[in-house]
């Protein structure tokens, strides 16, 4: 799906502003609230998660519908033109309608949508309603626990509630609403739909392929042109190679990016493109054929007080900090991060391992509050997880996204699932299938695999390009004693070691409490986060097969309330308001030494 942008052809209007905000009193379809004006309606922010803007944990917790309303109308000039409405995400479901009517529906929560809206509009203002649901159970990716327990950890403690409620099954608070920018745009009717790019490099030229897919029978033109604007090759049709000479390729840190002009017919439109290739050789990651080492961060779309909802600022801050340490990469746990940011990336260099909504498919151990799991078996055809076919269309969209990105290396299918029990196989094989066959780049694909997966049974050694960790020894395994974790974390690598491919470790992480220090490097200090950090670096350095080290998380972030979890997740490390820990000057030292190629020989 193409990002939509201002052309020669195309017009985008943004419906960010402050709309009318209901939360759903479980009457809102009944009354329909949809169909007129909202009465006694709150003012609400749009892109945002509403869950932090007013006061209340019977506000900040709603469990189920909320209803976001607003008049649009569109000048006379465009309505020669084909309109769309677009939601950039909505999490997790959204029903759209307009002037009382539902005219479209969506599932998931972190992927954009949109819907024809060109005979729809009458003249003069119309009514728009996006409906917006939070509810997380075993159907939706990310998955939520059973309803109605509440609190505890680990068996103890838990107390059935009457009233419904959210449990998730991952650690980040389920913020939700319009969290991205919702848009009209347009295109003349016969238009562009999806522009696929692919390239070969051989020796300083470089064959960029396109297909432009396109409705009706139009004439197509395609044109490269360089960083200056000056044009360096072009084609007609709506499939065809274009050689770029002196090809200057997309770098990890040294960004180059080509525009890539497509005219079809009436409509026109550019794609930002970075040349570069990516594969892996035995236990190497190859970018542009030489050994990448992932250097960097799992991240959050964290911010107050927008929780998930976008904020730029922070995105351009994130990547200046990046820098600022040496870092290279993050991963975007756990959930596809905003359009926004993934176009960043293109221009600032950062290498980015994009990750699909699965995070919590493991009913046996469970995660964040719903840590111990619903002692379920995970993939039990009747009581298990049911989200095979929703995981499909969540990696179609994600790719169909995303695949033109030059910051994108790695396709990430889950976050810790279950993936060693009995039918683990069964469910993810056909998705990186899926994922393969859908790839333009053909991009190698992993699944970050949790601890207690053991190497022998995991099926991320059969599936997986390159083994990815979320490893946590020295902090939820041994801790405060660091010498046990690192023998058990050296005898677990030896057996990944042997596999022979890559190993990125995708998570380690201790929680710091920014301003506890002690002598003695004792749990939640500053200290004892650097400490943990070096014996695990220590063990990574000592092995070739290991590419990479992100940690968890780059800042603190907002989770579900649990014993565990003080004002949310403190493993960062920059607090939620971008301030260094100590681990951040340490590692800001060892990044600057270590570099983005060749590190290991
Ligand atoms: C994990 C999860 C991540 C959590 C982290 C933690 O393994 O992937 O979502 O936040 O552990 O801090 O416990």
């Amino acid at each position: 799906m193409l990002y939509p942008i201002l052309t020669d052809s195309r017009f985008v209007s943004d419906l960010s502003g402050v709309w009318d905000f209901k939360l759903d009193n479980g009457n809102g379809f009944e009354e329909k609230w949809f169909a007129s004006p909202m009465k006694d309606a709150m003012t609400m922010p749009v892109p945002a998660s509403y869950n932090d803007l007013k006061e209340g944990i019977d506000f900040r917790d709603h469990y189920g519908w909320v209803f976001y309303q607003r008049k649009i109308s569109v000048p006379s000039i465009v309505k020669s033109q084909r309109l769309m409405l677009r939601c950039d995400a909505v999490t997790h479901e959204a029903k759209v309608y307009l002037n009382g009517a539902l005219i479209c529906e969506h599932k998931g929560g972190f992927l954009p949508f949109e819907v024809e809206i060109t005979d729809k509009m009458t003249a003069g203002e119309n009514l728009l309603t996006i409906a917006v649901s939070n509810i997380i159970d075993y159907t939706t990716l990310p998955i939520g626990g059973k309803s109605n327990i509440m609190g505890g950890m680990a068996g103890m403690g838990e107390m059935p509630s009457n009233k419904p409620a959210n449990n998730p099954n991952f650690d980040f608070f389920n913020y939700c609403g319009l969290t991205r920018t919702v848009r009209l745009y347009t295109t003349p009717v016969n238009h562009i739909e999806d522009i696929v790019l692919t390239s070969k490099v051989n020796g300083t030229a470089a064959d960029v392929s396109y297909h432009v897919e396109g409705t009706g029978e139009e004439p197509c033109h395609v044109v490269i042109f360089d960083k200056e604007g000056k044009k360096v090759g072009e084609s007609d049709g709506v499939d065809g190679t274009i050689t770029v000479q002196d090809v200057t390729l997309w770098q990890p840190l040294h960004a180059y990016l080509y525009q890539v002009q497509v005219t079809y017919g009436e409509d026109v439109y550019t794609e930002p493109y970075g040349i570069r290739t990516v594969r892996v050789d035995g236990n190497k990651f190859l970018i542009n054929e030489k050994p990448f080492y992932f250097k960097g961060y799992g991240k959050h779309e964290d911010t107050f007080p927008n929780g998930r909802g976008i904020n730029l600022p922070m995105n351009t801050k994130d990547i200046s900090i990046m820098k600022w340490q040496g870092a290279n990469s993050f991963r975007t746990s756990h959930y596809p991060y905003s359009e926004e940011m993934m176009r960043l990336c293109d221009e600032e260099g950062i290498v980015v391992i994009d990750e699909t909504t699965a995070v919590g498919i493991n009913l046996d151990f469970g995660g964040g509050a719903n840590f111990n799991g619903q002692k379920v078996s995970t993939f039990d055809p009747e009581h298990g997880v049911q989200t095979q076919a929703h995981h499909k269309d969540v990696i179609r969209d994600l790719i169909s996204r995303d695949k033109n990105h030059a910051c994108v290396v790695l396709w990430s299918i889950a976050n810790e699932p279950d993936s060693y029990s009995e039918g683990a196989y069964d469910y993810f094989k056909p998705l990186y299938d899926l994922a393969r066959k859908l790839d333009p780049q053909k991009r190698p694909c992993t699944l970050v695999s949790v601890q207690m997966a053991d190497p022998d049974k995991d099926v991320t050694r059969l599936l997986s390009d390159v083994i990815c960790l979320n490893r946590y020894y020295g902090w939820y395994y041994g801790g405060p004693d660091l010498i046990e974790p690192e023998k058990a974390l050296r005898a677990e690598l030896d057996k990944w070691d042997a596999l022979g491919k890559p190993v990125v470790f995708t998570e380690y992480g201790a929680d710091t409490v920014m301003g506890l220090h002690d002598t003695t490097p004792v749990m939640y200090t500053e200290e004892y986060q650097v400490d943990y950090y070096k014996m695990n670096n220590q063990v990574f350095d000592d092995y070739a097969c290991v590419a990479g080290e992100q940690t968890w998380n780059f800042a603190d972030f907002a989770t579900s309330q649990s014993l565990l979890r003080v004002q949310g997740n403190k493993k960062g490390m920059f607090t939620r308001d971008r301030k260094p820990k100590l681990a951040a000057h340490y590692f800001k030292e060892r990044w600057h030494q270590i570099p983005d190629f060749d590190y290991k020989k």
